[in-house]
């Protein structure tokens, strides 16, 4: 088939489209556009491409989900090294710096300082040819790194081309690619997990990620990109920091917000101070502040020494570990069955928080660390929510300690732990074990499994105690009563968490499977599964090699899923799960809204406004819309429903004058009763 220029035209405005939807969405973090239909445009977009693959370009969104894995990375000369920062690590040594760059010059003038949070990440170095990023390479030594461009292309804000009517010939901007918070506990949980061994930190894993030869494993990291260096051609055109940080958020970059134009050294403390309490709030790790002379004129004549610029320095702050005594050693039994060596210990401050558990992580470095009862320990955090022991100190070591051994017996439901070959971790296999049951459960309420608002660990504890919970499938037949009567849980919360249960049965079949835990299936996994399998019967008997046939899955989530299935007691979940109305399948979801869905709500217009107390927007909208009916945003005569939560504002004013009928979330759930 022949291109025609219609067909290229619609490529050019499916790509313009969907880059300005994903720079709002990812870099601005303020969507546009409905997932649902940038999705669509996606697909457009790919389909086209599919069928004239002459048109791909490699500034097209469609290439940033990884691509076949790289048998090994190339190494590559910077043009213009990466530097590294000179450190300082208390005000006697930025003071020095100071005097230090100002005996160097015979004139100073006026100056001022930029400062920018210091990013625990690894520093990359981008180039753009004609405004297209062609390469991107890791710092290395700093003389060269190694081209990792098809990885680098996956992170979302990092522009594939940049937001220039005339780009330069040639651009390079340096940054550095981090993991947020989240994602990091994420990915070491899921390490946990299967016995591998754990990142020690942000930056390890960040490191480690960008040198996965598999780019397709990238994609689903969720890594990100703050820039803060910018190399032009015509080194005239810019002649501050300040304003290349500027320059580099038009270009369509993420530029950290947290940055400071100081005029001096006090100035600069007093943000170095703001943020050693704040950065405990941020959702990536900070390990300092990075202080630049702004003017590119001083910094061009104070230059280099052999390792660092003599412009900048690094103002770290202390490494976030702190010594406690041992209390206790104990187990924790996770969900996948998993048992976790933990210390107890005397409550400490540390990253801004109170700690009094560190992760031991499993019983081989229980032994290595030879730790006991009594011990002090160093421990620190490294971004993750729970903190771990880095070492024992055996000079403080108190004398009648006994070595640590791990029990033989689930601490839970007494039942023999098994260590299977080659794995490090330690397991209970009595799939009866509460712990098991309470894991299971807050991992399928879990915000990226069945995002059940209100079922959190206590709820789930007080349910199992109780004896109101034995499986997973005795949530759907939960009574509001039964909730009502529990400890510290009134009518009103028991509604709705109700509400909230019943409201997962509308969420997506690949939701189910990934909530189901079984091991090795994340949710990105669980998505590529559903979709080569758009049923779970089909899923259940599919052979290990159809299985291991779906790109992107191995041999060790094959054989996986495959013994889950065959677990009697999984297959009768299901079916309980299946009488409950969960989506076990991508078709039935469809068949379902247009059977029951029965158009209930054919032609109603709605309108939402406040906070509901169990159901969100978009799924009170999703609901509604199943149902054949429709949500605008504003109130008009044609309203024929305001849906009112908390804290409904000028909406509910304005429907009480138009008269037009008020209902509750209750009222709502009720209406889409089949
Ligand atoms: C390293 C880093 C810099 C900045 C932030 N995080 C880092 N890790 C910044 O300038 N905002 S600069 C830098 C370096 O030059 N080695």
């Amino acid at each position: 088939m022949t291109v025609t220029p219609e067909i290229r035209q619609q490529v050019k405005q499916l790509r313009e489209q969907l880059q300005k939807a994903g720079y709002a969405y990812y870099v601005l973090d303020n969507p546009i556009m409905e997932d649902a239909v940038y999705d669509r445009l996606y697909r457009q977009l790919q389909d086209i491409e599919t069928e004239y693959p002459e048109l791909i370009t490699a500034d097209s969104p469609t290439q940033r989900v990884g691509d076949k894995p790289a048998s090994q990375f190339t190494s590559i000369k910077h043009n213009i090294p990466l530097y590294s920062l000179e450190n300082a690590f208390n005000q006697q040594e930025l003071d020095k710096w100071q005097e230090r760059w100002q005996k160097k010059l015979e004139e100073i003038g006026d100056f001022d300082y930029v400062c920018e949070l210091k990013i625990d990440g690894s520093a990359l170095a981008l180039t753009y040819e004609q405004g297209i990023l062609t390469r991107g390479v890791t710092r290395g030594d700093g003389v060269t790194g190694e081209d990792i461009t098809q990885n680098i292309r996956t992170i979302r804000t990092i522009p594939l081309k940049l937001n220039l009517d005339n780009p330069p010939p040639i651009v390079e901007v340096r940054g550095e690619a981090f993991l947020p918070l989240d994602v990091f506990d994420r990915i070491n949980q899921e390490r946990e997990e299967s016995g591998e061994a754990l990142f020690a930190n942000p930056r390890n894993a960040v490191a480690g990620t960008l040198r996965q030869l598999d780019s397709r494993i990238v994609a689903q990291r969720r890594l990100n990109f703050f820039a803060y260096t910018l190399h032009l051609p015509d080194a005239s055109q810019l002649t501050s920091q300040w304003s290349a940080l500027e320059l580099l958020q038009q270009m369509g970059f993420l530029v950290n917000p947290n940055r400071k134009l100081c005029e001096s050294l006090e100035a600069v403390t007093a943000y170095y101070r703001h943020w050693d309490q704040e950065r405990h709030n941020l959702p990536y790790m900070t390990d300092g502040v990075v202080i630049k002379l702004n003017s590119y004129s001083l910094q061009k004549q104070l230059g280099f020494t052999q390792k660092f610029p003599r412009w900048a320095i690094a103002f770290k702050y202390p490494a976030e570990e702190a010594p406690t005594i041992v209390k206790d050693i104990i187990v924790n039994v996770g969900r996948t069955g998993a048992v976790t060596p933990m210390a107890v210990m005397e409550p400490v401050e540390l990253a801004g928080t109170t700690v009094q558990r560190a992760t031991l992580h499993n019983s081989d470095r229980v032994c290595e660390l030879d730790i006991r009862i009594g011990d002090t320990v160093i421990i620190r955090k490294a971004g993750e929510i729970i903190p771990e022991v880095l070492r024992v100190i055996k000079e403080l070591r108190p004398s009648n300690t006994h070595p640590y051994t791990m029990p033989n017996n689930c601490p839970e439901c007494s039942s023999l732990l098994v260590r299977s070959q080659g794995e490090a971790a330690i397991r209970c296999v009595n799939t009866s074990c509460p712990a098991i049951l309470r894991g299971s459960l807050v991992h399928w309420a879990s915000r990226d499994a069945l995002d059940i608002r209100g079922l959190g660990e206590k709820i789930v504890i007080l349910l199992i105690d109780n004896g109101l919970i034995k499986s997973l499938a005795d949530l759907y037949t939960l009574q509001v009563e039964q909730i009502a009567a529990l400890e510290r849980m009134g009518e009103k919360s028991a509604n709705n968490l109700i509400n909230a249960i019943a409201a997962s049965k509308s969420q997506s079949y690949d939701r189910v499977l990934y909530g189901l835990g079984i091991r090795y299936v994340g949710n990105v996994n669980a998505k590529l599964i559903a979709e080569n399998f758009p049923d779970i019967n089909l899923l259940a008997q599919a052979s290990i090699e159809s299985l291991e046939s779906i790109y992107g899955i191995g041999e060790e989530i094959a054989q996986s899923i495959f013994e889950w299935f065959k677990i009697p007691k999984n297959q009768e979940t299901i079916s309980y799960l299946r009488k409950a109305g969960l989506q076990l399948s991508y078709e039935s979801s469809h068949n379902e809204n247009k059977q029951q869905g029965a158009n209930k709500l054919t032609g109603k217009i709605f309108v939402l406004t406040g906070t509901l107390p169990s159901l969100k927007r978009n799924e009170a909208k999703q609901l509604i819309e199943q149902a054949g009916g429709k949500v605008t945003n504003s109130v008009s005569k044609k309203t024929d429903f305001l849906v009112a939560g908390n804290d409904a504002g000028s909406k509910l004013e304005k429907a009480r004058n138009l008269s037009i009928l008020e209902i509750d979330e209750n009222e709502l759930l009720a209406m889409l009763q089949p």
